[in-house]
């Protein structure tokens, strides 16, 4: 069968539907990416085929429409594409009922999560969706979008303005409770989501912010949840394997390694799809779970994708896979990430660790150092800081932290007569023009760093009072220019007052 010839994914595709009929919808979804299609629609469907329940899924993408158009013309179906060195394996997840842009729509975004059939408003907006500031965890107040949403009542931009105007309606019209559940990589990501929710409403004017925050806080609840799926953006390879191997053309597969994770804090307000037929672990202990996953799998990748990024490194496999690297990974997971963290009960660290070494070395998934260096601005916040300054109060120096930041600092904000290479070029980031700016006005490593992290408060403001960590992280921009990114990572070695990290496993 030609490319040209092969049918389009639909519900008379044979053999792909396993209901005959969707269930109603209970779930709004903000942010239709790939990540949730790979995650909480896969969990959605094992919980739907057990035990049923009206939890179909609303899907609320963002601006662009693409991944809207293409499930309406596919009726509302995709392929979830597990890749691993040994093959691949096809999935058809069989949940959303809608699918529409909240730019184009943002009456209806209101009027869905308003609606009292919707019992979840659920989030995977990106660490950068939540419109705050790293530096204080506060709402971002001079976001044009952010001032927006506080002024006008019916068209929102942002998912916690819409998140609110969605309440309001509710409020207005019926008195059924909500769950609202962040599923981003933000440490103790409920809590926080309840607390920018709680900042905009007390935003409102005085009378309606009252009574807003009075109806959310007796009728809403934000479990925290941590999630953990390494889901790479959908390229033509995808489809095209999609193609040959399933005989159907599916304009938005989305390839996902075959570990999946979500541990969930069972808090729902108005009761909750059975996750747990497809997995999910419902614990009292998310925060641990949650910490150990956004500093030893997150952090360790930021610096696995900006040392692959200045050395030439396209993918995460290719990284990792440079001797160095491992070494440096295998160092910031083991001797400053790990002190941090409270481990949850039963969990195998040493396990932990080869197991994500050995996800990092799934070279089929082709997982770019560009993508998950992107919008380190707000990333990293959320991963460097605790561990850092836990470091630094105790007394020691976490040199491969400090090297995180400069290695994100030579990709985004190089300093004159520096080209940090394609990989870091390719890399968004919401702070790149100030970074630039400040880059400009910079004539050394140490200088940036004292704008950045110091003046800017770029890992918040505890960080920004320790100079010794700014210096640091000036001297590593400072040999990365000079010498390159080993050069960095040896004097990180041999600095380091920790045991060095050894390579345990070979792939
Ligand atoms: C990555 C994550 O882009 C990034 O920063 O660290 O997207 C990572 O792949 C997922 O959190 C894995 O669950």
């Amino acid at each position: 069968m030609t490319a040209a010839s092969t049918p389009p994914l639909s519900a008379a595709t044979p053999g792909i539907l396993r209901r005959p009929a969707a269930p109603a919808a209970g779930i709004v979804h903000l942010g239709l990416g790939n990540f949730h299609r790979a995650h909480q629609a896969v969990y959605t469907d094992a919980a739907i085929t057990a035990n049923g329940g009206d939890w179909g899924t609303i899907g609320v993408a963002s601006r662009s429409s693409a991944i809207p158009d293409a499930m309406h013309a596919q009726d509302m179906l995709y392929t979830v594409v597990e890749i691993s060195p040994e093959g691949s394996r096809f999935t058809v997840p069989q949940v959303h009922t809608d699918a529409f842009t909240a730019a184009g729509n943002p009456g209806r975004v209101i009027t869905s999560i308003g609606d009292a059939g919707t019992r979840i408003v659920s989030l995977t907006v990106t660490e950068n969706g939540y419109n705050y500031t790293p530096a204080t965890g506060s709402l971002n107040l001079r976001d044009p979008a952010i001032r927006h949403d506080l002024e006008h009542a019916s068209a929102p931009q942002t998912p916690i303005g819409q998140i609110v105007r969605g309440l309001q309606h509710r409020a207005r019209t019926h008195s059924e409770p909500v769950t609202i559940l962040s599923c981003d990589n933000l440490a103790d990501n409920g809590h926080h989501t309840q607390r920018l929710v709680r900042e905009f409403a007390s935003l409102l004017p005085a009378a309606e912010a009252a009574e807003t925050l009075a109806w959310i806080d007796t009728h809403t609840s934000f479990p925290s949840s941590m999630v953990d799926r390494i889901v790479p953006a959908t390229t033509d390879h995808y489809r095209s394997l999609v193609s040959a191997q399933r005989g159907y053309a599916d304009r938005i597969p989305v390839p996902a390694e075959p570990f999946t994770m979500w541990v969930v804090e069972d808090n729902f307000i108005a009761g909750r799809p059975a996750w747990e037929a497809g997995g999910a672990v419902f614990s009292n202990e998310v925060a641990g779970y949650e910490q150990l996953k956004v500093r030893l799998l997150n952090g360790t990748h930021s610096l696995i994708a900006y040392l692959g990024a200045l050395s030439g490194a396209v993918t995460i496999p290719d990284s990792v896979a440079q001797t160095h690297i491992e070494l440096a990974a295998r160092h910031v997971l083991r001797n400053e990430y790990l002190p941090s963290v409270a481990v949850p009960a039963g969990v195998d660290v040493d396990a932990y660790e080869e197991q994500l070494f050995s996800r990092w070395r799934n070279s089929a998934l082709g997982h770019r150092t560009s993508q998950v260096g992107s919008d380190g601005s707000v990333k990293l916040r959320q991963r460097i800081p605790q561990p850092a300054l836990k470091m630094l109060d105790d007394g020691g120096m976490p040199q491969f932290l400090a090297l995180t930041a400069a290695a994100y600092l030579a990709c985004i904000a190089p300093l004159r007569g520096f080209t940090p290479g394609p990989q870091a070029d390719a890399m968004e980031d919401p702070a790149r023009d100030l970074l630039a700016r400040l880059a400009a006005q910079s004539r050394t490593g140490h200088e940036l760093a004292r704008k950045v992290l110091g003046d800017h408060h770029l890992l918040g403001e505890e960080l920004a009072e320790r100079d010794d960590f700014i210096e640091r992280t000036g001297q590593y921009v400072d040999t990365i220019r000079s010498a390159g990114p080993l050069a960095a990572i040896a004097e990180a070695s041999t600095t380091s007052e920790r045991p060095h990290a050894t390579i345990r496993s070979t792939p």
